[in-house]
């Protein structure tokens, strides 16, 4: 039988595939009720009330129909519902919604059931808590199980993508979204857990390996921050490569712009990458400070700030050092040798002692401010752990060369100008060190050059950025991070709604198109040329005499929509109304953020040190493919030359350094965001939704405003709704007729392949609401459970007439 609204535990399973039963099956009239609530969820009605009140009328029996639904669900809203009035109608509608949704993951999570499917896509809760559902026999448990055998799973996930890998030998990409500290990072890891499992690496030591790398990146480019303690800095598309046996020979990851900022500058609150701590503690712990320029008594201004005080709390910090040690083993482990680990410490604590380099300021005789190291120990320090001539170093920090009239001139820099420099320097050291890290674990991780190209084929990728981020004060980095979300977002919609559509366009069906919330505009707002956000920031980056507020300004003239605003009363602020919700952004910094210069004497001086890894740092490009080595090089080198494939290995010219063509990091996060949604096309996407189920980080509580917000931006509840009056299963005329012609045909009969022989089968099954395309009969997922059943039905009844002709004979 159906079931009921009131029986919740039937909904434990799928509430989706609940929701379609109850309203396809048992209430012929529902869809029409459910239709409208979910428009007037999605829409929030005010302001549209003539409209809604036009499709009411066009309901028939509406009021029953509420009423209906009034004496099974909303028992303390009575008042409402009974209203006459439209607007209360749909107010009520609303909170029917509402309810059925957030009621049923509420009470999953109450029952520490994290996980929910909503059609195929996964729902995951994060319970802030250790929970003890990733045992080995879990582990055990999902592995080639039939989804409904097992409560929802992020292991299923695991199992499905790789399952499809091994059928279909087609990649698959696991797309993993959520505000942050909504437990993306953590899903991710659950990912690469259950994979090297199903992927039997034969190797220990590879699936080993596999499963440090993301320990090991993580270190480097995660950090605490107001919302996360362990936030994801950058974004991470970690592949791994199957044979298509199923067997996992290798793993490759691609990182997106990482925050280097956060080296320099942390906000009130925050702290710099978890790196720097675990190496100045671990240091310590091993007495080697000195021996890299550090103290424990005087913390590196980078890891101080004005707002917390670290100081020797680093260095006694036990977790840091069993951290410390932990990274350590990872490198080992994944294959770096001494040396290298020797480089790596060198460069970060090189970043460190940079961060202490003062600068003041003196007059000089053509009334331009010069500058001059006040601390020089600092600046040997620096020299020597980069294994370069301090003088250079010197002469690199307080001035600059400018060409003139064919001359080459020697400028000095302002104190300002100094420390600018100085820190372009760190950021860019510490960005170039990650960039290495990967790119030489993706060496070391390569599928065996003795396999064959077929062998080493297949992917399995896993996105997990940063999550949409609002704080109290916004800066360039959230409104990067913010567009990359709003990209995913889109994928997300294309892939669910506008994909599908398509598939009934082509294929002449009469499908309901569902509406859905299309960020589209909003990504033109960001990334539409000339006109867009970012060509703006680039636009205005190009002029010398700009400045955050001729930024602003510009953007108010140029970006006419009602999804950008400026606040009264905030300097330099603009507000965006994004598809996770509204964030107010403040523009100081943008533009020097943006343009990013290091100057070419600190780059030819690094490139003279006596250190290799400092030295490849800023010389060769880090990939070796090249449109990967294009990529890296628009982002790192562009700034010495406009055109960025001739950068590697172009003889350096001190000239470029006026050249104010440079590549921004705005261009850099377009082509980054571009060349990661080739990787995602390019697969068959899983989703995993995470939800932040309070803002407190706190384990079992349950904020329902919180996730109804979430549910609504991420369209889930759009979601539900195509799964369940789009058609699931769409099978090709031959492949139908094949498999069910039993069912209306006698067996030895061979039916042609056409439109006619399906619906005959279908008519046959007596079986409605389904329909046929051109090349295709579109069906709903019951149908499909129906005509197994019948199938198999029949086919007893064929071996059993068998058997009994047998037995007469015989
Ligand atoms: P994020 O990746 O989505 O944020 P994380 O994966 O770092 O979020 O999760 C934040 C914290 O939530 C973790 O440090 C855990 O304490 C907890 N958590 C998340 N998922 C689980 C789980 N399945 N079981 C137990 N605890 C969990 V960001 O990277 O900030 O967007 O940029
Ligand atoms: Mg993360």
């Amino acid at each position: 039988p159906p079931p009921t609204l009131h029986q919740p535990e039937l909904w434990s399973h799928d509430f989706n595939d609940f929701i379609s039963r109850c309203l396809i099956k048992d209430f012929e009239l529902r869809p029409n009720v459910l239709d409208l609530l979910q428009h007037v969820f999605i829409k929030q009605t005010v302001g549209r009330e003539k409209i809604l009140q036009k499709q009411l009328i066009e309901l028939t029996d509406l009021n029953q129909q509420i009423g209906l639904i009034e004496k099974t669900r909303i028992k303390d809203q009575t008042a409402v519902v009974f209203s006459e009035n439209t607007l209360d109608l749909l107010t009520a509608c609303f909170f029917l919604f509402q309810n059925i949704v957030t009621e049923q993951l509420q009470s999953r999570y109450s029952r520490d059931q994290i996980y929910t499917y909503v059609g195929d896509i996964l729902i995951a809760v994060n319970p802030f808590r250790k929970m003890e559902i990733y045992t080995p026999q879990h582990t055990k448990m999902y592995i080639g199980a039939k989804r409904t055998a097992n409560p929802p799973h992020i292991f299923a996930v695991a199992d499905i993508a790789y399952q499809s890998v091994v059928s279909y030998n087609t990649d698959q990409c696991v797309v993993i979204s959520g505000e942050s500290g909504a437990g993306k990072t953590e899903s991710a890891h659950l990912l690469v857990q259950q994979l090297t499992v199903l992927g039997k690496a034969n190797n220990r030591t590879l699936q080993e390996k596999i499963l440090l790398v993301n320990s090991l990146v993580e270190a480097f480019g995660n950090a605490c921050t107001a919302i996360n303690d362990n936030s994801s800095r950058f974004g991470k598309y970690l592949e791994m490569k199957f044979t298509c046996g199923g067997t996992v020979v290798g793993a490759k990851i691609c990182e997106y712009l990482l925050e280097k900022s956060r080296v320099i500058h942390q906000a009130v609150g925050e702290r710099n990458f978890h790196i720097f701590y675990y190496v100045y503690a671990g240091l310590a712990d091993r007495k080697k400070l000195a021996h890299y320029k550090l103290s424990d008594s005087k913390t590196p201004k980078y890891l101080c700030n004005e707002h917390i005080k670290l100081g020797p709390d680093i260095v006694s910090n036990a977790f840091y050092k069993e951290q410390f040690d932990a990274v350590e083993q990872c490198f080992k482990v994944i294959g770096f040798t001494l040396e290298e680990l020797g480089s790596v410490y060198s460069t970060l604590a090189a970043i460190l002692n940079s961060g202490d380099i003062e600068f003041s300021a003196v007059a000089s005789e053509h009334q331009t401010d010069k500058s001059n190291i006040t601390n020089m120990s600092a600046l040997e320090n620096v020299a020597s752990l980069l294994r370069i001539r301090s003088d250079e170093l010197q002469e690199a920090l307080t001035s600059h060369c400018v060409v003139a009239r064919g001359e080459t001139i020697v400028r000095p820099n302002t104190v300002e100008k100094a420390v600018e420099v100085r820190d372009a320097m760190g950021k860019a050291l510490y960005g170039r060190l990650f960039s290495w890290i990967v790119n030489r674990i993706n060496v070391l991780l390569r599928p065996d050059s003795q396999l064959g190209e077929a062998e080493k084929g297949l992917n399995i990728g896993i996105l997990d950025i940063f999550g949409f981020e609002n704080f109290k004060k916004n800066s360039f980095e959230q409104l990067c991070i913010n567009i990359a979300n709003e990209q995913i977002q889109f994928y997300f919609n294309q892939h669910i709604f506008a994909w599908e559509q398509d598939e009934y366009l082509n294929e002449e069906v009469d499908a309901r198109m569902i509406e859905y919330e299309d960020n589209r505009p909003l990504l033109d707002l960001f990334l539409q040329k000339p006109m867009g956000m970012l060509s703006l920031l680039d636009e205005e980056s190009r002029f010398p005499q700009a400045t955050d507020q001729t930024l602003v300004e510009k953007f108010e003239d140029n970006l006419k929509t009602k999804s950008f605003w400026r606040p009264k009363r905030v300097d330099l602020g603009f507000g965006i109304h994004h598809y996770a919700g509204k964030v107010i952004y403040n523009a100081a910094g943008f533009l020097s953020k943006n343009r990013e210069t290091l100057p070419a004497d600190i780059i030819l001086l690094l490139r003279s040190s006596e250190n290799e890894l400092i030295r490849k740092l800023v010389t060769h490009p880090l990939t070796k493919t090249g449109k990967e080595a294009t990529l890296l090089l628009s982002g790192f080198c562009g700034v010495f030359s406009p055109d960025p494939t001739n950068c590697g290995d172009a003889p350096y010219h001190p000239r470029e350094t006026t050249n104010m063509k440079t590549q921004t990091v705005a261009s850099y996060f377009r082509y980054s965001l571009m060349d990661l949604l080739s990787k995602m096309v390019a697969g068959q996407p899983h989703f995993v939704r995470c939800i932040k189920p309070n803002n407190d980080r706190q384990a079992n509580k349950f904020d329902r405003e919180k996730v109804l917000v979430q549910l609504r931006y991420t369209g889930v509840l759009e979601t539900a709704k195509i799964r369940r009056q789009g058609y699931s299963h769409r099978i090709l005329f031959a492949n139908f007729i094949k498999r069910y012609y039993l069912l209306a045909f006698n067996a030895h009969e061979e039916p042609p392949v056409t439109p006619e022989t399906c619906a005959a089968i279908m008519e046959k099954a007596r079986l409605e609401n389904w329909a046929m395309g051109k090349t295709k009969v579109f069906l709903k997922y019951y149908h499909v459970e129906h005509l197994n059943l019948m199938v198999q039905l029949t086919t007893q009844r064929i071996v059993l007439l068998q058997a009994c002709v047998r037995g007469w004979l015989g």
